[in-house]
């Protein structure tokens, strides 16, 4: 059994956390993964305090064991959320695109563990020094909302500037990358695209069908020109996205016509319209099963890679 301090600090079997997914990471799909004893995660995404404080019931209604919100730092509905996770005895905070610095003593005081993403050195330095509990280091491996450095080059130099437990993310689908992860000095990993295709996992059965069918290089990122770097599978939307961004569409017309994409994908399986966010990974997802069994199978897989790790040593 692989076990670090991640565990005992969040009071959870296996050091597996499920990204918080916009639009896709709800109540039912966070309870799922905390009940198979890793820590899921609801994500707020864009969405307003009502529909997370929902998900929150959701999810302690399906169970006891703690679970986490993602507050997306960018939604115009962080502050409300931030207030809510107090209100609502929330056990862990996690944050992603941006900087949660304002709200890190509130949620010290209510007893939360705020565990951040970090995208560099200076902000794990910064949140470290603000008394976050943990920090997840993710690499542009993954879907969404996109960092510049990869997987494997920032957790090392992320573990180099704090003495916090790190959390990797981006780029995992299996044993060999939790255990890959570890070696680079994490205590515990987070996988997102993994839970795709997850038994609970809602999404419309277009983006699962799409995730299940995906190859190697089927992912692309869009949305740099206006600094929202964004990876998804390569679909007529991202495909007609990248020629518009890089046409000189003006940015207004490029916003507009990012706008709700992500949610025409998770609802509608829109192919023409929709954003369908993913991680590099995609074409490692094979089949749908319980989120409770890839957490499990993840780990095993990787105790024997990490148990024959001696061999290389003569
Ligand atoms: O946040 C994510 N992934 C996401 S968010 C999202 S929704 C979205 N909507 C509109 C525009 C953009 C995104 C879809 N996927 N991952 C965590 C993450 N956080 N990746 C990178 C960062 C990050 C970036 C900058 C964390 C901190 C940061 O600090 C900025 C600063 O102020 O220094």
């Amino acid at each position: 059994m692989i076990k670090s301090e991640i565990c005992e600090m969040l009071g959870i079997k296996y050091p597996v956390f499920q990204g918080g997914m916009a639009w896709i990471a709800d109540g039912k799909l966070a309870a799922a993964v905390s009940e198979g004893g890793g820590l899921g995660i609801i994500a707020a995404g864009n969405a307003p305090g009502e529909y997370v404080k929902e998900q929150i019931k959701i999810a302690k209604s399906i169970t006891s064991k703690p679970i986490g919100v993602n507050i997306m730092l960018l939604s115009p509905y962080a502050d409300d959320i931030a207030q809510i996770v107090i209100e609502e005895k929330v056990e862990v905070v996690t944050t992603g695109a941006g900087n949660p610095s304002k709200y890190m003593k509130a949620w010290k005081e209510a007893g939360i563990k705020v565990i951040p993403v970090v995208a560099s050195v200076a902000m794990a330095k910064l949140m470290t020094r603000l008394g976050a509990n943990a920090l997840i280091a993710e690499g542009g491996e993954s879907g969404g909302h996109v960092g510049e450095l990869t997987t494997m080059v920032l957790v090392p130099q992320i573990c180099d500037a704090t003495t916090l437990p790190v959390i990797a993310a981006g780029g995992i689908a299996d044993g060999r990358g939790v255990a890959a992860c570890f070696m680079l000095g994490a205590s515990g990993v987070q996988m997102g695209t993994r839970f795709l295709s997850a038994n609970e996992c809602t999404i419309h059965p277009t983006y699962k069908e799409k995730v299940l069918k995906a190859t190697d290089l089927c992912t692309m990122v869009t949305g740099k020109r206006l600094g929202h770097p964004v990876r998804s599978l390569r679909t007529q939307f991202a495909r007609d996205y990248s020629k518009a961004e890089y046409g000189g569409m003006p940015d207004s017309e490029l916003e507009a016509l990012a706008t709700g994409a992500l949610r025409l994908a998770v609802q509608e399986g829109d192919n023409e319209k929709g954003c369908f966010l993913s991680g590099q990974i995609a074409s490692m997802v094979k089949k749908e099963q319980p989120a409770a069994e890839i957490v499990k199978e993840v780990m095993e897989e990787a105790e024997p890679i990490l148990l024959r790790a001696s061999k290389w040593v003569k």
